[in-house]
């Protein structure tokens, strides 16, 4: 039991909420499941659906979360880094935006490197936004801490969930918490529940297509409690891998190399690591970098994924659960965002209106961001990286793009409207 939202989730009689009396239980008859009711239920509690449920609720729909991890574990996940200015207005229409206004860094550009040299390009000269840094850590705390203010209804720990009667006007959720059966009564259900969670598979297969590209390689990250590199990001494209130099703060850095998928991160000691971004760094940055002990190590495999459609029924699928891009173009959370977005607009739009048009096109809107997120990433990552089967040609390629890139301003501004954020 996590204590807090959860106790009073279950005991506490919410707006919309009937429990209904249990009968009195008879020997051999069957218990059955402690009954909850809302107007949307949200599977997964990370930024998809913290920040959905926050904003249904300032529109006075009613939400329950479900989520299967413990909420240390979730705020425990060292993830996203970059926010587009898409996120941010969304916190603040959230009511979260104070924070990510007072300590997310601004950033007007980013550097690519490559054959021991580097260039810029300069957002600003090109879209009139930056990008802001600021961990997806924090704003997932962020969400956390107004669904307390709140008293939102979350069920940490939760096992056992499937989805039931999507393709009628009374779906619910059944699942398990804490050793006793719940069913959760709802209209509409939010699968937020990310690529391995359970809503994705609802969709019956005989509707559902999907879309993957599996890359030959992972990303191994590590964080430190050392002095960013350089002031911006570092995309880098060596001949022994890509590397990228992030951050998180001003004393709290962030950085990946790329290495092969039979790596684990406890195969790496720190100093192997640092050994192998500077080699892959041009020597201005190398030579500076201050290298520390890592606070976390972990490898994230690197996929592309589109699930179509992004709905069936009274089920809506956000983020992760519906879409999986590579990290290069640091799209993965904001795509969650603009799929968020959408939903949130169809769901007001249904309840304050009766207007059942902005939800039955949900899918459709969402997909036709998704897909351009989706193309910019496999470019970034086609770009800066090394593929094992690449050819002498191939290398030609992506050496003739970079300098392209570096000449040519309008190659500059498509890069930069893409890493900003597209419009939603
Ligand atoms: P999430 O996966 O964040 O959240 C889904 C939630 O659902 C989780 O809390 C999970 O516990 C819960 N859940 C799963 N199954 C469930 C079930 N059956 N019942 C109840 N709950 C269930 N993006 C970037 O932009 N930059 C990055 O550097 C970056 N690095 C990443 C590294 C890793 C290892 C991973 C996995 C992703 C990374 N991403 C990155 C992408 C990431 O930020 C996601 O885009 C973002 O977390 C999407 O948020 P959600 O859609 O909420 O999915
Ligand atoms: C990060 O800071 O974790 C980060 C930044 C940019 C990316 C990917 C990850 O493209």
């Amino acid at each position: 039991m996590t204590g807090g939202a959860d106790e009073r989730a279950s005991a506490r009689e919410a707006p919309k909420t009937k429990t209904r009396a249990q009968p009195e239980r008879q020997p051999c008859e069957p218990v059955a499941p402690m009954k909850v009711l809302t107007q949307v239920a949200i599977i997964g509690g990370g930024p998809s659906g913290l920040l959905l449920s926050q904003l249904l609720h300032n529109a006075g729909i009613d939400t329950v979360i479900l989520e299967r991890q413990s909420r240390v574990h979730v705020l425990s996940r060292i993830r996203a880094g970059v926010l587009e200015q898409g996120l941010v207005a969304l916190m603040e229409e959230a009511g979260v935006g104070d924070r990510v206004r007072t300590e997310g860094l601004l950033h007007d550009g980013t550097i690519l490197a490559y054959d021991n040299d580097q260039f810029r390009i300069d957002f600003s000269a090109h879209v009139d936004q930056p990008v802001v840094v600021y961990g997806q850590t924090e704003v997932t705390r962020d969400l956390y801490a107004s669904l307390d203010a709140r008293a939102g209804r979350i069920f940490h720990g939760v096992e056992d969930v499937t989805l039931h009667d999507l393709d009628s006007d009374a779906p619910f959720v059944a699942f398990s918490h804490e050793g006793q059966e719940k069913r959760l009564d709802c209209e509409f259900v939010a699968g937020c529940d990310g690529f391995h969670g359970v809503s994705r598979k609802a969709i019956p297969p005989s509707v559902r297509r999907e879309y993957e590209k599996v890359y030959p390689f992972g990303w191994l990250g590590l964080l430190s409690e050392t002095p960013p590199v350089h002031e911006e990001l570092i995309y880098a494209n060596s001949e022994r891998g890509f590397a990228l130099c992030s951050m998180r703060s001003p004393t709290l850095s962030r950085y990946y190399v790329q290495c092969n998928l039979d790596e684990t991160a406890e195969s790496w000691s720190d100093d192997a690591f640092w050994d192998e971004l500077r080699r892959r760094l041009p020597d201005a940055y190398s030579e500076c970098l201050q290298t520390g002990p890592s606070v976390e190590k972990s490898i994230a495999p690197l996929r592309s994924f589109v699930c179509e459609p992004m709905q069936w029924g009274r089920l809506f699928l956000c983020g992760d659960a519906a879409h999986i891009v590579p990290p290069t173009g640091a799209k993965g959370l904001n795509s969650a965002a603009s799929d968020v977005h959408y939903l949130n607009q169809g769901l007001r739009a249904w309840y304050s209106e009766g207007d059942r048009e902005a939800i039955a096109r949900y899918s459709e809107r969402a997909l036709a961001r998704v897909w351009k997120v989706e193309r910019f990433s496999w470019w970034m990552t086609s770009l800066l990286h090394r593929f094992p089967d690449q050819s002498e040609f191939d290398l030609k390629m992506q050496r003739a793009e970079l300098a392209f890139l570096r000449e040519d301003s309008a190659a500059q501004e498509a890069l930069a409207r893409n890493y900003v954020g597209l419009p939603y």
